[in-house]
């Protein structure tokens, strides 16, 4: 029997996040995350849609400029890892060091979600879930934790989300992703402004 019952991994719907807060060669942020969505498509995902791309105060306040952030459903033949690392790739072309942890970003690519794929498994992700919040800025995990294990606190990703899959519900947490947006405070939900 094997795997016959299991969908293969290439069916589920990968969600990526997409960030950007200082420009590339002098060009705008919108240009940026332009050029990566042209990129992704030609890394081999097949682009599914594409949300509006929104300003958003960047997280931690005062920590740099805005943002501008959008969000990709994308299908690939590749597992979550080695989209991952395909996404990582592309960030390093767009010339991202990474070097400080929530630093200044020319690209940012986040892996959010894998259809309903709990990564490494529900101990791990929820041991990323619960992190102190005095940890999360200095912490980061050494594997893919999935769902993202801040996603439900963000408004920098959940309304780019919101555009391209509303309802998508959290594997752990069984809310969508209208429900999860809707739960934060309205002062985050309106700073996230569309372009
Ligand atoms: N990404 C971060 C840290 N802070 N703030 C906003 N507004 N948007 C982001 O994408 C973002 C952030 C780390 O990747
Ligand atoms: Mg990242
Ligand atoms: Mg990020």
């Amino acid at each position: 029997m094997e795997n016959k019952l299991k969908r293969p991994i290439h069916e589920s719907l990968q969600l990526v996040a997409l960030g950007a807060n200082v420009p590339a060669d002098g060009e705008t942020l919108q240009h940026t995350l332009i050029e990566a969505v042209k990129a992704i498509a030609r890394m081999g995902f097949s682009i599914r849609a594409v949300s509006r791309f929104f300003q958003t105060p960047c997280f931690p306040v005062g920590a740099g400029p805005d943002y501008v952030n959008a969000a990709l459903a994308l299908r690939s033949p590749w597992d979550p890892s080695q989209s991952l690392a395909h996404l990582h790739a592309i960030e390093a072309d767009f010339g991202r060091e990474r070097t400080q942890r929530w630093g200044q970003r020319t690209l940012d690519l986040d892996l959010i979600a894998v259809g309903d794929m709990i990564l490494p498994d529900a101990t791990g992700f929820h041991a990323w879930y619960a992190l102190d919040p005095a940890l999360q800025a200095k912490a980061a995990p050494d594997c893919l934790i999935l769902p993202h294990p801040r996603l439900q606190d963000r408004a920098f990703v959940l309304a780019p989300l919101a555009d391209i899959a509303p309802d998508w519900r959290h594997p752990v947490l069984g809310q969508s992703v209208s429900a999860m947006l809707s739960r934060l405070p309205p002062d985050d939900i309106a700073s996230a402004t569309p372009i």
